[in-house]
């Protein structure tokens, strides 16, 4: 009898640690946060997603337009364009995609050519 009751509490208590684990991971800020280790990048209603990735040095990323206007991943600082001037997409209609390889450390901004409010960041360690 004793015991039965015992159990019962402690299972109580493991479902009462599990919720509160839960309920404190939810993020109370929605704010853009770098995402580890995506390499793949949406542009969606002129938007980059995520906006900022963290990625390891050697790294191959990957945007992909997925709107219906054109857009072109270009480096920072427009228009010069000298941070990385190999990070150079053609112009990407819907569902054309531009890789590129950072091969050094350091954060990098980028930017679409057509619409330069357009940003993003990747962030290389
Ligand atoms: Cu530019």
């Amino acid at each position: 009898m004793k015991k039965s009751i015992l159990i019962i509490m402690g299972v109580i208590i493991v479902i009462a640690v599990i919720v509160i684990a839960f309920v404190f991971q939810v993020p109370v800020d929605s704010g853009p946060v770098a995402s580890e280790g995506v390499n793949e990048i949406t542009i969606k209603n002129s938007t980059f997603s995520p906006a900022i990735i963290n990625i390891k040095k050697g790294t191959k990323v990957t945007w992909t337009n997925l709107d219906s206007v054109s857009h072109q991943i270009k480096s920072d600082p427009h228009p010069g364009h000298t941070d990385l001037p190999r990070l150079s997409s053609d112009v990407l209609n819907y569902n054309q995609s531009y890789s590129y390889t950072f091969d050094k450390a350091g954060g990098f901004g980028y930017h679409c050519e057509i619409h330069p409010n357009m940003e993003g960041w990747v962030i290389v360690k």
